[in-house]
């Protein structure tokens, strides 16, 4: 029926029922590296890539006319209203009549003509419905019916803005306090069971966190449907990981980011807990070569989804080039790490802004986007010393108190890690991944917390009072 290129991504095809009866969906699945063939999973990337079908296949009998997408926008907070986009298909020509119910109350019905395909759009006032926030998560239903076929959607009225150094939800400031998630499991692979995914937004709420980023490829739907239930804001993510000048400027590998991209804001345009689109993670922003990339692939979120603003993670924070093209500048820096000493962290964060400031570009809301340090779970010495999770405990904290101590110094914070990984043998640096993991995690690779857990817990719970 066709082929499809890249994971995470949801994607579909059209068949015709030869005859009545059993119907069996052969996929095949090659997870083979290959550039050439597909340019969005490389052996490099500092994750596991777990081959086969790691997300559900399902087959939909449709009639001769059915809803083929719908979207859901939020208009207004007050009266609640919204944009509903609907489009709907045909084989054959025909009238049908089309509904729209929210929370079971008709708002549009009318007869429509279709040959092959119509959008609608419409606007609703939703009197007295309420509006979704972290601390309301409250969702409402709206259910379509076209001829014999109807879909069902769950969604949240709320606003995202960005004005100045905020970003607002529902008009007003967000203090982000998180965690950067990967969807990795050493049991499970990419395929989390439903109590598993449970179990990370238990483990993230429990710490207290608004905030998830999707380090670095778009989550399973069942997750994003978790966060939209459980109020968990949401970082959604292109895949990608430290991409070059050869990369970005090669055909091949940006048409399928373009496609990647749509796939992701097609699958998570509904989900009020996506605030924010992100592209490929710390590729070569700070060159010049890169910046027709960085515009093409920002333009294509632009493109599909004007009320969500956009941003990538640099970690070329000095010399970066594409500041002007995102709505949120997002930073990864591992000072305590990587660079210096504890004591050293409040001087690199602070002279991160300065530079922001100096470069004209203090006005824009900042999200540190990863920050954190490696701890062999278990490891506990009385010097704590690097590896040590007494040692990431102290670096959690001494960050936190600085970002958000006597004055926010970020819009937000997605701290790197949730939960350890197992890592590619391929990475150029296997001397920073003991174990083949990536142990920067507060939590192990069971979700078994370390020691930075509580204080995590603490200290977001305080400020998110
Ligand atoms: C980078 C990267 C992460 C991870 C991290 C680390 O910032 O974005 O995916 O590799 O470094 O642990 O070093």
């Amino acid at each position: 029926l066709g082929d499809h290129v890249g994971g995470f991504v949801p994607f579909a095809f059209d068949f015709e029922l030869q005859a009545t009866g059993w119907v069996e969906v052969i996929v095949l699945v090659d997870n083979r590296v290959d550039y050439a063939k597909n340019p969005l999973h490389l052996e490099y990337f500092d994750w596991y890539h777990h081959g086969g079908i790691s997300r559900s296949v399902a087959v939909h009998h449709l009639g001769d006319s059915w809803i083929d997408d719908v979207k859901i926008t939020t208009l207004a907070l007050d009266p609640p209203a919204i944009e509903v986009q609907l489009v709907l298909q045909a084989d054959i020509d025909t009238t049908e009549t089309v509904t729209v119910y929210v929370d079971e109350q008709e708002v549009m019905s009318e007869e429509v003509d279709v040959s092959e395909s119509v959008t609608l759009r419409f606007d609703a006032t939703l009197d007295g419905a309420e509006i979704w926030s972290p601390e309301h998560p409250h969702l409402h239903h709206l259910r379509v019916t076209f001829g014999e076929d109807d879909l069902i959607e769950h969604f949240g009225i709320r606003t995202v803005d960005v004005s100045g150094k905020d970003i607002l939800l529902n008009d007003t400031p967000l203090r982000l306090l998180g965690f950067n998630r990967h969807e990795l499991h050493v049991d499970y692979g990419h395929s989390f069971p439903d109590t598993m995914l449970m179990t990370d937004i238990q483990l993230l709420k429990e710490m207290n966190c608004n905030f998830v980023r999707g380090s670095h490829y778009p989550q399973d739907p069942r997750f994003l449907d978790l966060c939209d239930e459980y109020g968990l804001l949401v970082w959604s993510e292109g895949i990608g990981w430290q991409h070059t000048v050869e990369h970005l400027n090669d055909p091949h590998f940006v048409e399928a980011q373009k496609a990647h991209l749509t796939e992701m804001v097609q699958a998570g345009y509904n989900h009020p807990c996506i605030f924010v689109w992100g592209i490929i993670n710390e590729s070569e922003s700070h060159k010049p070569e890169c910046r027709d990339g960085y515009q093409t692939l920002l333009g294509t979120l632009r493109e599909l989804d004007a009320s969500r603003p956009v941003t990538y993670a640099t970690c070329h924070p000095y010399e970066d080039l594409n500041y002007d093209l995102v709505d949120i500048i997002s930073i990864n820096r591992y000072p305590g790490w990587y660079e210096g000493e504890l004591d050293g962290i409040p001087a690199v964060l602070d002279k991160l802004s300065a530079h922001l400031e100096e470069e004209g570009f203090g006005d824009k809301p900042l999200i540190i986007s990863e920050i954190g340090a490696g701890a062999i779970p278990g490891f506990r010495d009385r010097h704590h010393r690097r590896w040590t999770e007494e040692y990431q405990r102290e670096l959690y904290d001494v960050v936190i108190k600085h970002l958000f101590g006597t004055r926010d110094r970020a819009c937000g914070l997605a701290l790197w890690l949730f939960a350890d990984l197992r890592t590619s043998e391929f990475l150029p640096k296997p001397l920073g991944r003991p174990r083949g993991f990536n142990n920067k995690g507060c939590l192990d690779e069971y979700r078994r917390p370390k020691l930075s857990f509580d204080l995590v817990k603490e200290k977001f719970g305080k400020l998110n009072k």
